[in-house]
């Protein structure tokens, strides 16, 4: 304990001198959020990180999260430095989605409009038309739809499944999936609601499709966040990644928050949804990085992959706004 505020009297003065601001993604640790917090910065899903970091004075920015985030925030906002705790902290979808196959899987079907998640590399980005989050990945398939477009979807197929389902487009999926939300199982899930009856159960749409059908709402990190707020159960069954609890249990303080079980650990999981590489954005690992800065820590995108993969983030945002 002597030692984590320790690190925390030296990030604050870190950031201070390097005009620096945290900026921390729901799925990180709970001190990590909450020192975000306590020092003007901010917690998010990964589209409120990077309209933050875009927004924000400070000519550093910290990103508190995994790689693909790091990317986003240079790729919005190059004049900033970018600095991240670790550069080791990858993304099961991001790595299971090399752009070269994925290329070749467009270049196969040219016909077709390609949106890609966040959580893809800059070159992925670069190739796409669309760049979506998962807060707003509905709508503007919705809108894609609309307008009679076929659609390339990658990484994510449980995603990409649960939105072809909820709009009816026509989606070829790229085959990739989430470490932690693949993990989740509707058979422990059912188990666990036999022993709450009273509970609601809120799912990530990144979890297999049999969960998602268990639940009483799906959504983004965001929207789920609001859902326990307006879902009148006083109890609230959660697979998504723990990290969000911290935010959650902030805004529904009476509430009682359950993690929900993945597969191995059946009824009675208790921390069993964390993602390894959000774990690796530790105190000692950010105040690291503000102290050295330099080539362990620093994001760099390449210009003209910055310029091409701005195009469809631009999109995202200007349809966001
Ligand atoms: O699963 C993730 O990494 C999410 C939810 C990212 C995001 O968009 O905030
Ligand atoms: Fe990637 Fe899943 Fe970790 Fe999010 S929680 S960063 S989607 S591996």
């Amino acid at each position: 304990a002597d030692e984590q505020q320790a690190y925390k009297a030296k990030i604050k003065a870190l950031l201070k001198e390097k005009d620096a601001v945290l900026v921390a993604h729901y799925y990180t640790d709970p001190e990590i959020q909450a020192l975000a917090e306590e020092t003007g910065g901010f917690v998010g899903d990964s589209l409120e990180m990077a309209k933050f970091g875009n927004q924000h004075p400070a000519q550093t920015l910290v990103i508190c999260g995994v790689r693909f985030m790091g990317e986003s925030a240079k790729i919005l906002t190059p004049e900033k430095r970018v600095l991240m705790p670790t550069l080791e902290a990858e993304c099961s979808l991001d790595l299971g989605c090399p752009i070269e196959e994925f290329s070749k899987f467009c270049d196969d079907h040219p016909d077709h409009t390609v949106v890609v998640y966040a959580n893809t590399s800059a070159a992925v980005k670069a190739r796409a038309d669309w760049v979506v989050t998962s807060s707003i990945a509905l709508e503007i398939v919705e809108h894609l739809d609309s307008e009679d477009k076929k659609i390339i979807w990658g990484p994510d197929r449980h995603l990409g499944s649960y939105i072809a389902k909820e709009t009816g487009a026509e989606m070829l999926l790229w085959q990739g999936e989430c470490v932690v939300h693949d993990e989740f199982s509707a058979k422990a899930l059912r188990d666990m609601k036999h022993l709450h009856p009273d509970a609601a159960i809120l799912v990530h749409p990144e979890s297999p499709a049999s969960v998602v059908a268990l639940a009483d709402a799906v959504g983004s990190t965001s929207q789920l966040i609001k859902a326990a707020k307006s879902l009148p159960q006083q109890k609230l069954i959660v697979a998504t990644d723990k990290g969000i609890f911290f935010k959650m249990q902030q805004m529904v303080p009476g509430k009682e928050l359950i993690e929900a079980p993945t597969a191995g650990a059946g009824a009675t999981c208790r921390s069993c949804a964390h993602c390894p590489w959000m774990a690796m954005n530790g105190l000692k690992a950010i105040e690291q990085g503000l102290r050295e800065g330099g080539e362990l820590h620093e994001i760099f995108v390449d210009e003209s992959l910055r310029e091409k993969s701005l195009i469809p983030l631009n999109r995202m945002l200007d349809f966001a706004a």
